[in-house]
């Protein structure tokens, strides 16, 4: 007879539960303030050997809370192939997080034999940071509960999100990878897609005015600019880490507010400014006009700018691959327009949450997916770049259409498979502007944004508020969607929306109308149903002066 599995778990005493509120691993894992991590970074580091254990591959965690404040912090495993966390493992982590010190042992082995874990198996974990100072305490709870279940870390200190994503698949895929091997896949591929595109006239600068979030990004992005050298791409770097994390600047922020962050209030007309936000995740594009007025460039600018591009490539090396995008409702109506009716490319429409996006991509031959706040990437099958090598090598095809297939050869390389990642789309973004010689204005000038407004109301319970329908249509509480109707209706392209947030206690709210006025007044009505119907609390929202 086989013996009882036991386990001991000599660091548990240090890391004791804190707190009765019940926590959940949610779209991007656990998130809260930095002081009330310590257990659950401790338990995470035990559930990431189980994984690692039961997937035979090496798992990633990911020590970040991305754009919250700088006291907050967050923990999100990495799978295998560098995505999000296995749904059902989502469910375990929730559950493991949540029992008492002294189910600890018990749950652990109900996740051992409901998952057929062979506990002498190795486990392997690779940990990474971002810069808050909280990460250094709340990596050493990880890793001693990775060593607790005897499994083999690897810390590889302050590092962007996807580059911890993008060192997990690379290592399941049996490659040897080291920091420096990032930059130079990025590098290598962005200068041989430059390789043939001479810089002439005034429209596209080489030249970015970057804005770091004071975070890892800024770190990164020096690095990536010292690998490329300032004849592909010179970065003025700001918030490059001696302000405030996210504070008053960053991607959100610039997206949210829809103004300039914090350090670059200077921008000059023409300059191209970028923002990433504190774990380098998300990137959003802007710049400022003649008459000091502020443009910006969001992921569904970036998802038509680059899908648009590959679409091109295609027809010129005459490849018939199967190309679409992925979007959410928080998707410009525009953009959404734009990309069906004009570059005629799919769209599909799936809930908030990267890898809701991602795995709808991965349907496609080369899936091109953005969320609007900034973050996405390209995706494709192994097939479709054997097939577009193909072309590229062959000697018998025009050499139009063999360079068409190296320069997508070179995007595709360029962007990170793995997760959205703000260092590879923007020189993505930097690839199709230089190609097709655009300045900023040139990309704004595809289609006009509908005016939108977000806002968010705090109710009692935001799981009363239930929605269907990729986050569109709202379930509970009765009659909110009937509401939401009428008053869309109202109005001139009236759309509008709400469903509970993820990663806060409040329930969001969209809208979009023919005019700013419109969209903020459409909102507003919206929020106030929000907060009669779904219990608000605090100050009710009002409509706001016209
Ligand atoms: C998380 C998601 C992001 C999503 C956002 C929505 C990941 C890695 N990140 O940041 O994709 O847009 O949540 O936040 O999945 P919300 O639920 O608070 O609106
Ligand atoms: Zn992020």
């Amino acid at each position: 007879m086989a013996l009882a599995l036991t386990l001991s778990l000599s660091s548990k005493s240090s890391h004791p539960k804190i707190g009765e509120k019940i926590i959940q691993y949610g779209t991007a894992g656990f998130r809260t303030l930095a002081d009330d991590l310590d257990f659950v970074m401790y338990r995470m580091g035990l559930l990431a050997v189980l994984r690692s254990k039961s997937t035979k591959a090496v798992i990633g965690i990911m020590i970040t809370a991305s754009h919250n404040p700088e006291q907050d912090n967050g923990v999100k495993l990495v799978d295998p192939h560098g995505e999000m966390l296995n749904q059902k493992w989502e469910e375990l982590a929730t559950n493991l997080v949540n029992v008492g010190d002294e189910n600890l042992e018990s749950v652990l082995l109900d996740i051992i034999r409901s998952e057929n874990i062979e506990i002498s198996e190795q486990g392997e974990v690779f940990v990474g940071r971002d810069t808050r100072p909280s990460g250094v305490p709340l990596l050493n709870a990880t890793l001693d509960g990775i060593q607790d279940l005897q499994g083999e870390s690897r810390d590889f200190g302050i590092v962007t999100t996807p580059m911890l994503h993008y060192f997990v698949d690379e290592t399941n895929k049996g490659r040897e990878i080291w920091v420096s091997s990032y930059f130079a896949k990025l590098t290598k591929a962005f200068k041989n897609f430059c390789k043939d595109i001479s810089i002439s006239g005034d429209s596209y600068h080489p030249k970015i005015v970057f804005d770091g979030a004071n975070g890892v990004g800024s770190i990164k992005m020096e690095m990536l600019a010292n690998f490329l050298g300032e004849e592909f791409l010179e970065v003025e770097l700001h918030n490059a880490g001696k302000g405030a994390l996210n504070f008053e600047c960053g991607a959100d922020f610039v997206k949210v507010q829809q103004k300039l962050p914090r350090g670059l209030e200077e921008l000059k007309p023409g300059d191209k400014g970028v923002s990433v936000d504190g774990d380098a995740d998300r990137v959003v594009y802007f710049y400022v006009d003649d008459n000091n007025v502020f443009h910006l460039l969001d992921g569904d600018r970036i998802a038509s700018l680059v899908a648009g591009y590959i679409n091109e490539l295609l027809q010129e090396c005459k490849l018939k691959l199967d190309l679409g995008v992925v979007q959410t409702a928080y998707a410009n109506g525009a953009s959404t327009k734009y990309i069906t009716e004009s570059l005629k490319i799919p769209v599909d429409c799936v809930s908030t949450g990267v890898k809701y996006l991602h795995h709808k991509a991965l349907e496609r031959d080369i899936g091109v997916y953005f969320e609007a706040n900034g973050h996405g990437t390209v995706v494709f099958k192994t097939a479709a770049v054997e097939l577009i090598q193909k072309v590229a090598n062959d000697q018998s095809l025009s050499s139009s259409e063999r360079k068409a297939a190296a320069k997508l050869d070179s995007l595709l390389e360029i962007s990170n498979p793995t997760v959205g990642d703000a260092l590879s789309d923007i020189l993505l973004v930097e690839s199709v502007l230089r190609s097709k010689n655009w300045s900023l204005k040139d990309w704004e000038a595809a289609y006009t944004d509908l005016p939108n407004r977000l806002l968010k109301v705090t109710v009692k319970d935001k799981n009363a508020v239930t929605t269907v329908d990729a986050g569109r249509k709202c379930t509970a509480p009765e009659g909110l969607q009937d509401e939401i109707d009428k008053l869309a209706q109202s109005y001139p392209s009236g759309r509008s929306f709400v469903r509970a947030s993820g990663t806060e206690d409040a329930v969001r709210i969209y809208a979009e109308s023919d005019t700013q006025e419109n969209a903020n007044e459409l909102a507003a009505k919206v929020a106030i149903k929000v907060y009669e119907m779904a219990a608000g609390v605090g100050e009710a929202p009002v409509i706001p002066a016209m």
